[in-house]
């Protein structure tokens, strides 16, 4: 189909259709493929791997935040397989996974595949009970699974084959009776070294907050791109890494770019807008950008 601004509203559809599509094939392929290494194509800005004992309310944040519908349920161990979500953030999508309670002797050899592979972890802790012993059996676990959380103070030295990630912690059922107590001690049991907020996902409280720290740790720009005398399209960003360049940018949008830019104008970054910059300015979140070849 041709590119032009009268058919800028039916790609956006058809994209949709086959990401919807893909997304099918890709959870009925992980249905049978039970019990081997799992892996689930990372989309939009970033993937959220949800780490939870049984019943915290994983499977109800996917499911009060995403396209998904993983089954919610008063028992535990109702999740089995990783199921992929996409949440809303803004202009920008971002992919949650829910997981098996990472107890689950069955999934750990997947699961710690995944945990790995994750750009940020989501540690769920249930309000309505003691967040001191469920902090400590996840962080264990996943120590278990050589991942460390990434610390906002300074990093001791790591053991070898141990990697860290960047990390908020979720404190769910916000709703229930005694969670604030629960709240406040998990607030001081993770002191400087982790973010923490407080969500009632089935009541979708919280949630919010909860997106722009999960975009915060993500470590991602959205950046407008647009060509000299057009109009920047500011409901599709393209998603850069934090540290990103005029160039990066550039290349972006086409591999050729990148070599053949000669100079980019900034709206947002600059001194001043409409600035001219070199290659390797450094870019920030809702820079528009105007790239001159
Ligand atoms: N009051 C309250 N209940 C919640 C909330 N979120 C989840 N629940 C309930 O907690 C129970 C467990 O929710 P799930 O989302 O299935 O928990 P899970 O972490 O996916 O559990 P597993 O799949 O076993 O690991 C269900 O009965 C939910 O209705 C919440 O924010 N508030
Ligand atoms: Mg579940």
């Amino acid at each position: 189909m041709p590119k032009h601004k009268g058919t800028d509203k039916l790609r956006a559809d058809l994209r949709r259709r086959i990401a919807k599509f893909s997304d099918e094939a890709q959870r009925r392929s992980s249905v049978t493929r039970k019990g081997s290494a799992y892996n689930i194509r990372k989309e939009g800005a970033g993937q959220v791997v949800l780490v939870g004992l049984p019943n915290a309310g994983k499977s109800q944040l996917v499911s009060t935040l995403t396209d998904a519908f993983p089954e919610v349920a008063d028992y535990p161990y109702a999740t089995k397989n990783p199921l992929p979500g996409m949440m809303k953030f803004e202009n920008i999508q971002i992919q949650l996974l829910d997981m098996p309670p990472i107890t689950d002797r069955e999934a750990r050899p997947w699961f710690s595949h995944l945990l790995r592979n994750a750009d940020v972890i989501l540690i769920m802790v249930d309000l309505s009970e003691d967040p001191l012993v469920q902090l400590e059996t996840l962080l264990a676990e996943m120590e278990g699974m050589k991942v460390k959380v990434m610390a906002q103070g300074s990093d001791e030295g790591l053991m070898p084959g141990v990697i860290l990630k960047p990390a908020l912690v979720v404190g769910n059922k916000y709703d229930l009776d005694g969670s604030d107590e629960n709240y406040l001690m998990l607030g001081e049991l993770c002191g400087d070294d982790i973010q923490v907020v407080a969500v009632s996902a089935r009541e979708g409280n919280g949630l919010e907050d909860m997106s722009r720290t999960i975009f915060e740790k993500l470590n991602v720009i959205r950046v407008y791109t647009k060509m000299p005398g057009k109009k920047p399209d500011l409901d599709d960003p393209v998603v850069l890494r934090r540290g990103s360049t005029a160039e990066d940018a550039a290349e972006s949008v086409h591999k050729d770019f990148r070599s053949r830019l000669k100079y980019a104008q900034v709206w947002g970054s600059g001194k001043y807008d409409g600035q001219r910059v070199k290659r390797d300015h450094v870019l920030e979140d809702g820079d528009i950008i105007e790239l001159h070849t």
